[in-house]
């Protein structure tokens, strides 16, 4: 009942304690020490290298190290095993933090105060209330419901859109193809918290812009993949789009040379907005692997059909 930790984004040791202090009797090996791959029965990854994982004949189940899995989906070759995501309650807390810092910012001015400072301006600018800008959370899950909460907790007026009709106190939400109109056409700050799935990619496109009032600001700390990075541009450059804020890029780490890092109405971040802290997301791992030897049901499974 081995399991196999593979990531190289994180640090493989210290997962390796957080796990064994929670499950002393799982023995646990690091990629690329993969032994005798029959041994494996569980693996938990992160952007392992495609392939690697059908090369474990014993393998169970998969955890995904992250809330997202559309990397893991990406593999033709992933095993048809159980694959479980990472829903752990800081981690949705960090997120919304990092979407109301984000939404504020913009709301505030505080981009154009930074630069003012920078030119040694003091020039202060109207103000509207929150409760007369409205932000819209385009996928109301797990991360864009305990988003628009807060937002609407801080008085702003909340549009979600969703796949399938959702009801959140607060919350105005909107469904489907036919919601989303209606959804972008009163959108001043759009938030994407969806999935990256065949249906929602490059999701953020020139279109979906031309339907944003003018103005309109854009925040993605989904995938990069939703976005078409040229159509930003063009609708930032060309005065429809004040801007955006983006945490998550098609290529990661963002080349050196990409437009986006020097452009003055965008500000990045590299892939932060949710922080996974190591001792709870372990115990969540460490709680799936007890159910499963238990024979109980697992806990946020991946629909591989729907694609998240
Ligand atoms: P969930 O699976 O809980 O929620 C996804 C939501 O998106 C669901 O409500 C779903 O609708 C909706 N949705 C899916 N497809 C569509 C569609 N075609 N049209 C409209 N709505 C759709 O995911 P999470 O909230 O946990 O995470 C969302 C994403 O955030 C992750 O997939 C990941 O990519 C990203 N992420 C980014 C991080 C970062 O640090 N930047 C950290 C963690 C996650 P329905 O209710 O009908 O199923
Ligand atoms: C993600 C994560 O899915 O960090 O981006 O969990």
């Amino acid at each position: 009942m081995t399991l196999l930790f593979v990531s190289a984004a994180d640090h493989a040791q210290d997962w390796r304690d957080a796990l064994a202090r929670q499950l002393p009797d799982l023995p646990i090996r690091l990629w690329p020490d993969i032994g005798d791959s029959a041994d494996i029965r569980y693996a938990l990854v992160w952007k392992p290298p495609p392939g690697l994982l059908a090369t474990l004949p014993s393998l169970e189940v998969i955890f995904s190290l992250g809330a997202g899995v559309d990397a893991l989906l990406a593999d033709p070759t992933l095993p048809d095993r159980p694959l479980v995501r990472m829903v752990e309650p800081v981690m949705t807390e960090t997120m919304t933090e990092f979407v109301a810092l984000s939404v504020l910012r913009r709301h505030r001015g505080i981009e154009v105060y930074a630069e003012q400072q920078r030119a040694g301006v003091w020039r202060p600018h109207g103000y509207k209330p929150a409760r007369e800008r409205t932000v819209g959370v385009m996928g109301l899950g797990v991360l864009g419901s305990d988003a628009a909460r807060a937002l609407s907790a801080l008085r702003f007026d909340v549009l979600g859109w969703n796949r399938s009709p959702k009801e959140i106190p607060g919350v105005t939400s909107h469904h489907g193809a036919t919601g989303l109109a209606t959804f972008l056409a009163r959108t001043e700050i759009l938030v994407c918290l969806l999935p990256l799935t065949a249906e929602t990619r490059h999701i953020l496109n020139r279109d979906t812009f031309a339907r944003l009032p003018q103005g309109a600001y854009v925040i993605n700390v989904a995938r990069g993949g939703h976005l078409v990075e040229a159509d930003l541009l063009e609708a930032i450059d060309r005065g429809h789009l004040a801007g955006a804020a983006l945490d998550v890029f098609e290529t990661e780490p963002l080349p050196a040379d990409h437009p986006f890092w020097t452009h003055p109405a965008i500000t990045i971040t590299p892939h932060i907005a949710a922080i996974t802290p190591l001792e709870p997301a372990a115990g969540q791992v460490a709680e799936g692997i007890r159910r499963h030897r238990q024979g109980l049901p697992l806990r946020n499974l991946v629909d591989r059909a729907r694609g998240y």
